[in-house]
């Protein structure tokens, strides 16, 4: 059985936040209003130097996260589609859909 990754949709203004912790975000996948700003409130639990980083490729984001404080990063997603965020080697791996309104 092949299990989707629980998909957190945006609710207003409210941060979304993900958990870094044991090689994975969660939620790992997360669902935001096209052109809307969305703010994503990382709360990175792993001192590994893997979890230090979190890119967003698509939105030229490189962000350093601090341990075991909230990091927000707020941008406006304006590309639709789904977009892949990683730390920088790529163990870590998420997904932001962006959905046209
Ligand atoms: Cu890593």
């Amino acid at each position: 059985m092949v299990l989707e990754p629980k998909l957190q949709k945006a609710a207003g203004s409210e941060p979304i936040e993900i958990i870094v912790d044991d090689g994975v975000y969660t939620p790992a996948r997360i669902e935001v209003p096209l052109g809307e700003r969305v703010t994503l409130r990382f709360i990175r639990k792993d001192a590994s130097p893997c979890a230090e980083k979190v890119i967003f490729d698509d939105f030229n984001i490189s962000s350093d996260l601090p341990v075991g404080r909230p990091y927000d990063i707020s941008f406006v997603p304006d590309k639709p589609g789904e977009h892949e965020f990683t730390c920088q080697m790529r163990m870590y791996r998420g997904s932001l859909v962006v959905r046209a309104a």
